[in-house]
């Protein structure tokens, strides 16, 4: 045991973070470092991300983190999936391109026309999103002159360290990985001309990568250890979801509202080939069999434009309350309509959707936010409602983490919808799953340390709060 402090650096679609984490003697603590934004910017040849911009936020992070703590013992990376950049001669090749940009619409045709998708389910068990890396890399001008191709957060650690490694979690997400075997399928690589030689080795969450070298380790003013986490986002935050009970499941709320299980080997049935439950790999090995959900994403587009319209900042705290005493009943659209995916109008897309369906459009902002909530909630139900019939298990409560957590008209929706109690917390579920698992990688909860272990840890700092359904 013992203990100490590390630095998560946590990377969201609309924002990121680098924060502390303080271990040990039963006490498990965040203190906010540095909050910077994030989002698609608009190039030439589509919808990208501004990496650098990102990247220079992070250094200075870790910087600012050094200073405060210069104890620090490491950093871990998480951020979403799927999302790369490519490398020649050590450095980074153009700015990231976002998941949301369209291009992917050739590569889907272009993979299934190779592998259908029901072999594809088969040899990597991902429900079909049709921005997975996969599908990203058939498109991909860049990648046969490529070096490497590195999902975000190991390009952050390749930047940093120059160590070349894909962590498995995140790795899962692409596509690109056997799902039984949990290595490269390079057999599937090249039925699809993906070179093999820009697929890095794969590492598992808790593995050193390196320390920082270069200008990072100047500018930040020590040669600080780089430890690998649970780096896809979605598999930090599970770490994080205090489960006490083995019929629980999760929804880590964010841009996305990713709903699911865990459990212990993956599902490949037609029927979860059929409700598109993904098989997406967890920390320990873990699967994480979840539904990718359109989350807060629908809210923030909402606000965008609304904001826009009006030329000043809407409080969504105030919208909320408001929302909640709208009386019923609530029109409700399907949050996972392919037509709200892309960044754009979001309030006319969802008006479309509403009168499509023959559903009133609600006039009044707090009405139009209402039915966002709810419309997200039902969502959410019906997705726990097929993990538990898919995945063969009772589910008898829910934990919602992450910054939805924080909305207490969507804990309530998903209460009442789902028909189970919430319990709520903690927000900052994904910075605290990637502290732990460094936590544990320098022996503060013993080498062997279970994630139940960690998880009793996560609930006894943060005592969720808890919704009960109501009638
Ligand atoms: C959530 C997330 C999710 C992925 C998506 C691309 O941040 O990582 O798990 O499906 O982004």
């Amino acid at each position: 045991s013992g203990g100490g402090v590390v630095a998560a650096v946590d990377l969201g679609a609309t924002s990121g973070r680098v924060m502390l984490g303080y271990v040990g003697d039963g006490m498990l603590r965040l203190e906010s470092v540095a909050r910077f934004p994030n989002g698609p910017v608009v190039g030439d040849d589509g919808l990208h991300w501004d990496f650098t911009g990102l990247y220079r936020h992070i250094v200075e992070g870790l910087r600012e983190a050094y200073r405060r703590e210069p104890g620090l013992s490491s950093v871990g990376i998480d951020s979403w999936a799927v999302d790369y950049g490519l490398v020649e001669g050590g450095e980074l090749v153009g700015e990231p391109f976002h998941y949301r940009d369209e291009r992917i619409v050739q590569g889907v045709e272009r993979v299934h026309a190779t592998v259908p998708f029901d072999e594809l389910y088969r040899r990597n068990g991902l429900q079909f999103l049709p921005f997975n890396t996969v599908y990203q890399y058939v498109v991909e001008r860049g990648l046969d002159d490529a070096e490497l191709a590195l999902l975000v957060p190991d390009l952050v650690a390749y930047l940093l360290t120059g160590v070349r490694a894909a962590e498995r979690t995140n790795a899962s997400t692409t596509g690109l990985v056997d799902v039984r075997t949990g290595e490269w399928d390079l057999e599937l690589a090249e039925k699809l001309r993906i070179p093999a030689s820009v697929l890095p080795p794969l590492v598992d969450p808790g593995d050193e990568l390196g320390e920082l070298r270069g200008a990072a380790r100047e500018r930040v003013g020590a040669p600080l250890e780089v430890i690998a986490v649970g780096s896809h986002d979605t598999a930090s935050a599970v770490v994080a979801v205090p489960m006490t009970s083995p019929n629980a499941a999760y929804i880590s709320c964010g841009t996305w509202g990713l709903v699911g299980i865990e459990l212990d080997a993956p599902v490949l049935s037609d029927a979860a080939r059929e409700a598109n439950f993904t098989n997406e790999g967890g920390v320990d090995g873990r699967v994480r069999f979840l539904h990718n959900v359109t989350g807060l994403w629908l809210l923030s587009e909402t606000l965008r434009a609304w904001e826009a319209e009006e030329g000043e900042r809407i409080d969504l705290p105030e919208l909320l309350d408001a929302a909640a005493s709208v009386p019923g009943p609530i029109a409700l659209f399907d949050a996972n309509d392919p037509s709200l995916s892309a960044p754009g109008d979001m309030p006319a897309r969802i008006a479309e959707l509403l009168r499509a369906s023959g559903a009133a459009v609600p006039e009044s902002r707090p009405a139009f936010a209402r039915t966002i909530v709810e419309s997200i909630a039902a969502a959410f139900a019906r997705a726990l409602h097929t993990a538990a019939e898919v995945g063969e298990r009772e589910i008898d409560v829910v934990h919602i983490v992450g910054g939805g957590s924080l909305n207490r008209l969507l804990c309530q929706a998903t209460a009442d919808r789902a028909g189970i109690p919430v319990l709520a917390g903690p927000v900052e579920a994904t910075a605290i799953g990637n502290v732990l698992v460094q936590a544990r990688a320098h022996g503060w909860f013993g080498a062997d340390a279970s994630l139940e272990t960690l998880r009793e840890a996560v609930a006894a700092a943060f005592p969720p709060e808890r919704y009960d359904p109501r009638g």
